[in-house]
């Protein structure tokens, strides 16, 4: 599977249930303010991002060939940003499979529920950053991928 460019979320827009596809999942152009004494990126929930934000939280030390992920939401949508080095996201909605390479921290990746995810290739230092619609909850996970794939087929019945 070779990496992808992922298409640009021109304005945020929620996608709902019915519309849950690998590509509803786009890339978000960040604000990004340039200075002689460095960069500043902000993100405000329902404006640069198509939620309000309920959860922050972010991967860090990483060690060398890790995975994370390996699950899906039922219901939770998140923005993931490559706060510092890069990594790879391979995203599976069920029927097609992608891998999109984030390295930049004023790009967000919008991954919409319904999507089994997986995180690889961190680079060294790479810090993974996850803003979330929603607080933890262990309920709306898919940790099997067989479970996800049943839902998936029994939603397009
Ligand atoms: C995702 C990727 C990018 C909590 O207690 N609170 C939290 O908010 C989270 C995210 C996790 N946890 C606990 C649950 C597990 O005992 O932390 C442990 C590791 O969680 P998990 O195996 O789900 O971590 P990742 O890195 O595989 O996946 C996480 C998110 O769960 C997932 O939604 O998209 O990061």
């Amino acid at each position: 599977m070779s990496t992808e460019t992922c298409p640009v979320m021109e304005l945020p827009k929620l996608i709902e249930p019915g519309h849950y596809s690998i590509d509803a999942c786009r890339r978000v152009d960040l604000p990004k303010i340039e200075e002689p004494r460095g960069n500043l990126t902000f993100i405000e929930g329902g404006q640069h991002i198509p939620f309000d934000i309920q959860r922050v939280y972010y991967i860090y030390d990483v060690p060398g060939g890790a995975e994370r992920g390996g699950h899906a939401h039922k219901a939770l949508h998140q923005l993931i940003v490559a706060l510092s080095g890069s990594f790879d996201i391979v995203l599976d909605d069920g029927r097609n499979r992608k891998r999109i390479h984030l390295n930049r921290s004023y790009f967000g990746l919008y991954v919409c529920p319904m999507i089994w995810r997986e995180i690889d290739n961190f680079s060294s230092g790479a810090v993974c950053l996850v803003l979330a619609s929603n607080r933890y909850d262990e309920s709306d996970y898919y940790r099997k991928y067989q479970d996800f794939l049943s839902d998936v087929k029994r939603q397009q019945l």
